[in-house]
């Protein structure tokens, strides 16, 4: 049987079976992509719900994993040279898994460069630039009266959907086959409904993207790791 209490978050959420994939995380479209990687590739996960606010996040026992104090996080009790490893970053979370199982990183070297490409440019750009936009759109940003933040995020946002497009004409997947590279894509695309800013970032004109998303949530893992550990 692994041992996990090397691992001080153990104590506050502890494992069930500690011999399987311990996931920290929330339904948000960071915390999905962690969800959804492990169902596609069908390992066996123990999923631990871990708030956003400081009794959870900011906890002891959360930073002891993470020091960013960020869902997702994850111990492999059964890591490289069989030893436990914990992780943080989701992208650096889906990079472990798709390398662990030999999977969804593209058939190909090639490939899988261009799947770690389009990982680096949701974690660098998508990301972040919705994110902002969910802030100072549907958040506290809302009440800020200087509209140059709000305009910013959405210029960016509607930029950055415009590359998506194009570089998904043709194709049904942004490698060309499915890989952590749409993982990391979609959940975020989905947070624009949630944000109400899908008129504002032009959605309707997209070619491509919205018939994506769509694909996306038709996988029965994808459907299952977005709720996943409820919120
Ligand atoms: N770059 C990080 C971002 C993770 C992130 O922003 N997580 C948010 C939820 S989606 C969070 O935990 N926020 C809590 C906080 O900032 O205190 C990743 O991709 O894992």
């Amino acid at each position: 049987m692994a041992d996990l209490s090397a691992f001080p978050i153990t104590r506050k959420w502890p494992a069930k079976d500690p011999s399987v994939i311990q996931l920290y995380s929330l339904p948000t479209p960071n915390g999905q992509k962690a969800s959804i990687a492990l169902e596609e590739l069908g390992l066996a996960y123990e999923a631990h719900r871990v708030g956003l606010d400081d009794a959870n996040v900011k906890s002891p026992e959360f930073l002891s994993l993470n020091p960013n104090n960020k869902i997702p996080a994850i111990i492999d009790p059964d890591g490289p040279d069989g030893q436990p490893i914990g992780l943080f970053e989701s992208g650096a979370i889906l990079i472990y898994l798709a390398e662990k199982t030999g999977r969804l990183l593209g058939e190909t070297p090639a490939d899988r460069y261009h799947a770690i490409q389009w990982v680096m440019w949701q974690m660098g750009g998508l990301g972040p630039m919705l994110g902002q936009l969910g802030f100072f759109v549907k958040f506290a940003g809302a009440e800020i009266e200087d509209p140059r933040p709000r305009e910013r995020y959405i210029n960016e946002a509607k930029r950055l959907l415009k590359v998506l497009d194009t570089s998904l004409e043709g194709r049904d997947w942004i490698i060309g086959e499915f890989s952590i590279a749409d993982i990391a894509i979609c959940p975020w695309l989905n947070g624009l409904a949630f944000y109400e800013a899908l008129d504002l970032v032009g959605w309707g004109d997209l070619k491509n993207v919205p018939a994506y998303l769509e694909r996306f949530y038709n996988r029965p893992a994808a459907e299952r790791g977005r709720n996943i550990p409820p919120m």
